[in-house]
């Protein structure tokens, strides 16, 4: 996501401020009307309020009904950017310490492997590594791109812009062709996968934010809890998982990649990457990458926060970087259980 995340309204959330608001406003005008509203009639005052009961009850329950239906009606064709509810897991005779809803995932650790130079003017909102390039989407209204970056150097090889009204975020390969999301116009592009040329464009309903690819489906978030699949041919959805830790929903779901059957997320504003089993959508484990960039990269320029997975499968090696961050670094694991070591 962008650094004007700040702005960002979830459309269920304003919908149900304003049924709320108006149930609040109702409730005034009612007790204002049940309180003083009179009428001289032939003569002599009748009090209303037993006219307005009926009344008030249907207009009532219109507006309990419109509370209710108020957030699906009214983003539709769009979906809520609300978080999905996660199961609370049902009570067993399981001992608490192996119930879902009392774990917590394990949290691994990271080795820095090597360095390299990254674009510090790049606000990473997608990356991939094939070809052995790096394939990178950058965001920010009027800065994005799409490019093709020499992993070594840094350099960007290849490019192409998008139009000033879009802001680019997470991109997937799937065969010859490169998907690149687009935050909140509803717009996926597709280019060819050697030229970097534009081929066509799908639109869905939700925000776009991270992609990725187990290969057959893409995979996509929508800075929810929700990660959707989608047919490559068609962007059309062909499922959805909603993303859990135990009981407990995880939004801001980020740049995604698929690593070995798992999909890994950045979540927004952490230094936390989320390890999400694609099937059921629970949080297998966390990765820890605080204190990444060090106290000399961060006084040297200002960087955003940590967003950019790629993986290597032929050797098997992970490259994450950050929004606007000088370098880039291919990382190991440490084991939960050898941290402390
Ligand atoms: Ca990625």
């Amino acid at each position: 996501m962008c650094a004007t995340q700040g702005v960002r309204v979830p459309k269920g959330q304003v919908m149900t401020a304003r049924v709320t608001m108006a149930l609040a406003s109702l409730r005034l005008n009612e007790k204002t009307g049940s309180a003083t509203r009179r009428s001289n009639t032939g003569g002599h005052w009748v009090n209303e309020e037993a006219t307005l009961v009926p009344r008030v009850i249907m207009v009532r329950f219109a507006l309990l009904v419109l509370a209710l239906l108020g957030p699906a009606v009214v983003v539709t064709p769009g979906l809520s950017q609300s978080s999905a509810a996660c199961p609370v897991m049902s009570r067993s005779a399981d001992p608490p310490s192996t119930m879902a809803e009392n774990s917590a995932a394990p949290i691994y650790g990271y080795r820095v492997v090597r360095e390299f130079p990254h674009d510090p003017d790049a606000f990473t909102q997608g990356l991939v590594y094939a070809d052995d390039v790096l394939y990178e989407g950058t965001g920010q209204y009027g800065e994005s791109t799409l490019r093709r970056v020499d992993m070594e150097s840094g350099r960007v090889l290849d490019w192409t812009a998008l139009d000033p009204m879009y802001f680019g975020e997470g991109i997937a390969i799937v065969a010859d062709r490169i998907y690149q999301l687009t935050w909140q116009t509803q717009t996926a592009f597709v280019y060819d996968r050697e030229t970097l040329k534009p081929l066509t464009t799908f639109s869905y309903v939700t925000e776009g934010w991270g992609l990725t690819t187990d290969g057959e489906q893409l995979i996509m978030s929508d800075g929810t809890n929700r990660l959707f699949f989608r047919d490559p041919e068609t962007f059309k959805a062909s499922g959805r998982v909603t993303v859990c830790d135990g009981n407990q929903p995880v939004p801001d779901l980020n740049e995604l990649e698929y690593i070995g059957g798992e999909v890994w997320a950045n979540v927004w504003q952490t230094d936390r990457i989320a390890r999400i089993d694609p099937v059921t959508g629970l949080v297998t484990g966390w990765i820890d990458l605080s204190g990444l960039l060090s106290a000399a990269d961060l006084e040297a320029q200002s960087v955003d926060v940590l967003n950019g997975i790629a993986y290597d499968p032929e050797t098997d090696k992970i490259f994450v970087t950050g929004k606007l961050w000088p370098k880039l670094f291919e990382i190991e694991l440490i084991p939960p259980t050898d941290r402390s070591g």
